[in-house]
């Protein structure tokens, strides 16, 4: 990716990854091409953006006059950002959802128990974030809503069954199902900046069932034969082992901050609820989830917070940091 994006454009190209309707796409497109600062470095990037604002526009214009509702299958976004978890048969993505979560789905020792994702809301701290389980991916299937779900989260979770002598060719199909296609798992999300239409997410490598007499070795095996360069979390999703690191690892990964509010006629703020945004992020990112109306009606704010003296007050542009309070003046 080229140098100097702005916080809006990382915000847009975010959104654009989350995009499911050419509507969503097309409005994410024009911020990126408004924001995208202009020098010999990104004429590339720019053509490329011209060119995939044009196509959403066509198929936009399409959906609508068929008017057809698109994304047939959507799980609402809930919590700080969503993690997905997926890996081949077996490998415990559903034990690990109820070992996470409140969501009860079905763990069974046989292959393809899940047939459909399951959301769930896991935990850290004061703030949740939502799990999805999802159908295994082997050689021979890789459902697309699987893959729409990837493509739009914010992190990962490849599962590897170190109970089975199988798990590493399990592993491998489901790599070599996702290079097969344009969404792929890396050490970050980007797109890819020659084709804006490949897409990575973040990922993490989370070897399962450490419990059992064998993990070790074959976990041994899977490092010599399939190297990734993905953070690896070893946990036992029954049993608990390493759950709670990966619990932290997953939140940190999502890479918000919290934000708490404050009514000027409060003393105290909302220590219940508090907003989450990009790392980054500014005063009007948190007066946007508040309500829309608030990001143009904002005139300032006061701060309490790590950088500022209390009570300070800042604009618009403020870039808050982690359980910052805030008390927005309309
Ligand atoms: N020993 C041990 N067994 C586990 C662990 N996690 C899951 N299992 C077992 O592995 C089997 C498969 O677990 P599931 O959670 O259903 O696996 P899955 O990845 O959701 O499987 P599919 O839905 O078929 O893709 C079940 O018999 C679980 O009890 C673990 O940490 N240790
Ligand atoms: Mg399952």
């Amino acid at each position: 990716m080229p140098a100097n994006l702005t916080q809006q454009y990382l915000k847009a190209e975010a959104e654009y990854r989350r995009a499911s309707t050419p509507e969503e796409e097309l409005q994410c497109l024009e911020v990126m091409l408004r924001e995208l600062p202009k020098h010999k470095g990104t004429d590339k990037l720019h053509a490329e953006l011209k060119q995939k604002i044009s196509k959403a526009k066509k198929e936009s214009q399409q959906a609508k006059a068929k008017g057809k509702r698109a994304g047939g299958f959507r799980i609402p976004r809930q919590g700080a950002g969503r993690a997905l978890l997926i890996g081949g048969p077996n490998a415990g993505k559903s034990q690990l959802l109820r070992s996470l979560t409140r969501a009860t789905p079905e763990v069974a020792p046989y292959p393809f128990t899940t047939r459909e994702p399951l959301p769930g809301m896991m935990p850290w701290e004061d703030v949740m974030v939502q799990l999805i389980d999802t159908p295994p991916i082997t050689a021979d299937v890789f459902d697309p809503v699987t893959q729409g779900l990837i493509r739009g989260a914010e992190l990962a979770l490849l599962l590897v069954d170190l109970g089975s002598d199988d798990g590493i060719d399990q592993l491998q199909q489901v790599l070599d199902a996702l290079h097969a296609t344009k969404t792929r798992l890396a050490k970050a999300s980007c797109l890819d900046e020659e084709d804006l239409g490949v897409s990575y997410t973040q990922a993490f490598l989370v070897p399962n069932k450490i419990d059992l007499p064998e993990a070790a070795e074959r976990l041994e095996l899977l490092h010599e034969f399939c190297p990734l360069d993905f953070p690896q979390h070893r946990i036992s999703a029954q049993h608990g082992a390493g759950l709670e690191d990966l619990r932290e690892a997953i939140y940190q990964a999502l890479d918000v901050v919290r934000i708490y509010t404050k009514l000027p006629t409060h003393k105290e703020p909302d220590y219940n609820r508090p907003f989450t945004i990009r790392r980054g992020g500014t005063l009007w990112d948190v007066a946007e989830l508040i309500h829309k109306d608030f990001v143009q009606n904002l005139k300032h704010a006061r701060v309490w917070g790590s950088a500022v003296h209390d009570g300070t007050t800042v604009k618009g542009d403020y870039v808050l940091h982690d359980k910052d309070v805030v008390e927005l003046h309309l």
